[in-house]
Formats: C-alpha cells, sequence, structure tokens
C-alpha cells in the first residue's frame, strides 16, 4: 500500500486526489510543518530529509519527493492516461505545464505564506506581500488566457491540471479573487465536482 505524508490543504493535495483517481489503496500520514512531527509523533526529517511534504512510500518502500515528479512516478507506474507518453508533443506540453505551476505558481505563492522567513519587519512583509499579489496577478492571467480556448491544460485533462487546481485553491486564503480569472474559475468549478476532489476534501477536513 502507498503511504502520503501530507498536510490539510496544502501541496500534498494533487498527489492525494491523484491516488483516488487512480484507484489505488493507500495511508496517510498528517505533517505537521512547524513541529517537523508526524501525527504519530516521528520526526518527518529523518523519513524526509527536505522536511516538506508531499512524500510518497511506495508498497515495496521506496521513498518519492517532489510533487511533480510524484505525479508523474503514480500516473507512469499505473499506466494512466492523465500522463501522455514520453517524448511526444502532449507529454512535453504537459511537463512545461507541471513546470510552470511548481516553479512560477506553486513557489509564487510561498512569500505569501512564509514571508517572515525572508523578511520580519512588518513593513518589508507588507510590501513583499503586496509584489507577490502582483506578480501572481500576471502569472493567473497568464493561465486564464490559457484555458479561454480549451477546458485544461493542454485539452484534455492531465496531471498539470490536478498541480493547478491544487495550487489555485490558495487564492481563497491570500485575497485573490478567482472571479477576476473567469476562465480559471470555471477551471476550478469543473475539477471540484470530481469525485476524486470531493473525497479529498472531505479527507483532509476541508470546507
Ligand atoms: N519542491 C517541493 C516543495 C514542496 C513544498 O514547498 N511543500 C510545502 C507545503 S506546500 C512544505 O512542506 N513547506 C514546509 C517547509 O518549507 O518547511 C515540491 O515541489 O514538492
Amino acid at each position: 500500500m502507498y503511504k502520503l505524508y501530507y498536510t490539510p490543504g496544502a501541496c500534498s493535495m494533487a498527489p492525494h486526489i491523484l491516488l483516488n483517481e487512480l484507484g489505488l489503496e493507500y495511508t496517510l500520514e498528517k505533517v505537521n510543518l512547524k513541529t517537523k512531527l508526524t501525527k504519530s509523533g516521528e520526526d518527518f526529517k529523518v523519513i524526509n530529509p527536505k522536511g516538506v511534504i508531499p512524500f510518497l512510500v511506495t508498497p515495496e518502500g521506496k521513498k518519492i519527493g517532489e510533487s511533480a515528479i510524484i505525479l508523474q512516478f503514480l500516473a507512469h507506474r499505473h499506466q494512466s492516461a492523465l500522463l501522455p507518453d514520453f517524448g511526444t508533443d502532449r507529454y512535453f506540453e504537459m511537463a512545461e505545464w507541471l513546470h510552470y505551476v511548481a516553479t512560477d505558481l506553486h513557489k509564487g505563492f510561498t512569500p505569501l505564506f512564509a514571508g517572515h522567513n525572508w523578511i520580519q519587519n512588518t513593513e518589508g512583509l507588507g510590501q513583499l506581500k503586496e509584489s507577490t499579489l502582483k506578480i501572481l496577478a500576471e502569472r493567473l492571467s497568464f493561465v486564464n488566457r490559457s484555458l479561454e480556448s480549451r477546458d485544461y491544460l493542454i485539452g484534455e485533462l492531465s496531471l498539470a491540471d490536478f498541480y493547478l487546481f491544487n495550487v489555485a485553491s490558495w487564492s481563497k486564503f491570500v485575497d485573490i479573487r478567482l472571479d477576476d480569472y473567469p476562465a480559471l474559475s470555471r477551471f476550478m468549478s469543473v475539477m471540484s465536482e470530481r469525485s476524486s476532489v470531493k473525497k479529498v476534501f472531505e479527507a483532509e477536513g476541508l470546507g
């Protein structure tokens, strides 16, 4: 059975949703990202020295980190059409989106949640928040424009959509109005109707 180390609502949501999409058996272990302790009291940094979720342990004990890689690993191993064949144009379109979501969107939100790791004074933090929101607005506009002509990032549903859904769902925590991005907003509504997504929201205790 797979084991997913996760934190409710965080970036472990995409692999959690994928485990459900693929109908796989798994257990969850909650991680407190402040204390770096797991729910069962283990030192998470011993399990994953990077100290970050998501982190996956396969049934045979192989450990895998990095959201975009966990998604690809699972889809590849279970021969899912959510991962286009490696080397094809579709694969590289999907990979480009996965990378964009990981590096520009996911990490684009980080200063809003963990700005205190860089800047300690209130005024500086305010400026950091303001510029981060401005940069994110440009990136979300780009995503919105891309979704105007198609339902999913590469046309058909792929791994990148689950990662985008995960990251864009943080907008509500940081004063970003998804209504300003109608195509992205529509995408979020469609994705949130999937039974895998509903199951994960319930399992992670999200409203
Ligand atoms: N490079 C990792 C980053 C994962 C990541 O940033 N996880 C966050 C939660 S969304 C985390 O665990 N943060 C805790 C910390 O940085 O101490 C990935 O792409 O999966």
